[in-house]
């Protein structure tokens, strides 16, 4: 028997938004409810996307230029996507990925300035049409996220970027919501931890009824 397909979810939002929070509680929720679900992350999820992530956040690197930024992101996606995400997919499995294509619109393409024409190129090449089911945005405040992620200290390359650059993450972030309604939810990601869950949960439960079908 072939499996049915899986489903694909991504959690975005600035720092600090609370997207590794959220994980676990939406992996419980799914494992709850009979759902194989995996949990995977970008840049990461593979040995060759680990290695880009520990050069792109690592802070002595200052000199990376966007453009190679942008090649890296898009590197990691290529190797997860053909390596973990169709595979799984396949299989019959749901994966959660903390973060996706849409950050490369927001960060490199909203915080660095890059035309979104030439990350579409990218996109193109490296996901090979795969796109999310849907995509949970943590809005938050950026000094809000601020608050949250200085007590953590030692800030990564990207973190360092100035509060321009995180505002501009957040508004291309919600021109994409806004632009595709169907498959983003904004959630409020000053709620505390177990009403952005609860939001969070009712969308993959939509989600889960239109899986049904
Ligand atoms: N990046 C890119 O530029 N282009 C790309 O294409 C991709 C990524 C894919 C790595 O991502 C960086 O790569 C990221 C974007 C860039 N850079 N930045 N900035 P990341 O996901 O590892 O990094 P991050 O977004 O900065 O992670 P984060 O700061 O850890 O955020 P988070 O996972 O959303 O938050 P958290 O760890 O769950 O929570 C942060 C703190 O807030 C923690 O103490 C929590 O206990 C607390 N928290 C969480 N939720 C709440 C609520 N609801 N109330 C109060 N406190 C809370």
């Amino acid at each position: 028997m072939i499996p049915a397909r899986g489903r694909l979810i991504t959690l975005e939002g600035g720092e600090g938004a609370g997207k590794s929070t959220l994980l676990a509680g939406l992996l419980a929720h799914l494992r709850q409810r009979g759902i194989d679900a995996l949990q995977t992350r970008e840049p990461g999820g593979t040995a060759l996307g680990e290695a880009v992530r520990g050069l792109v956040l690592d802070p002595s690197l200052r000199g990376i230029t966007v453009q190679a930024e942008l090649l890296l992101m898009f590197t990691a996606r290529a190797q997860l996507v053909r390596e973990v995400l169709r595979p799984a997919l396949a299989a019959g499995r749901w994966v959660v990925c903390d973060r996706f294509t849409d950050a490369s619109y927001a960060y490199q393409g909203g915080g660095r300035g890059l035309d979104p024409a030439l990350i579409a190129q990218l996109e193109a090449i490296a996901t090979d049409g795969l796109r999310p089911d849907l995509t949970l945005l943590l809005d938050l405040p950026v000094e809000r996220g601020r608050e949250r992620t200085h007590v953590r200290g030692d800030a990564d390359r990207i973190e360092r970027e100035d509060d321009g650059f995180f505002e501009r993450v957040r508004a291309v972030y919600l021109a994409r919501a806004a632009a595709e309604p169907r498959r983003f939810r904004v959630l409020d990601a000053s709620q505390p931890v177990h009403a952005v869950l609860t939001d969070a949960i009712a969308a993959i439960e939509e989600l889960r009824k239109d899986a049904e079908g």
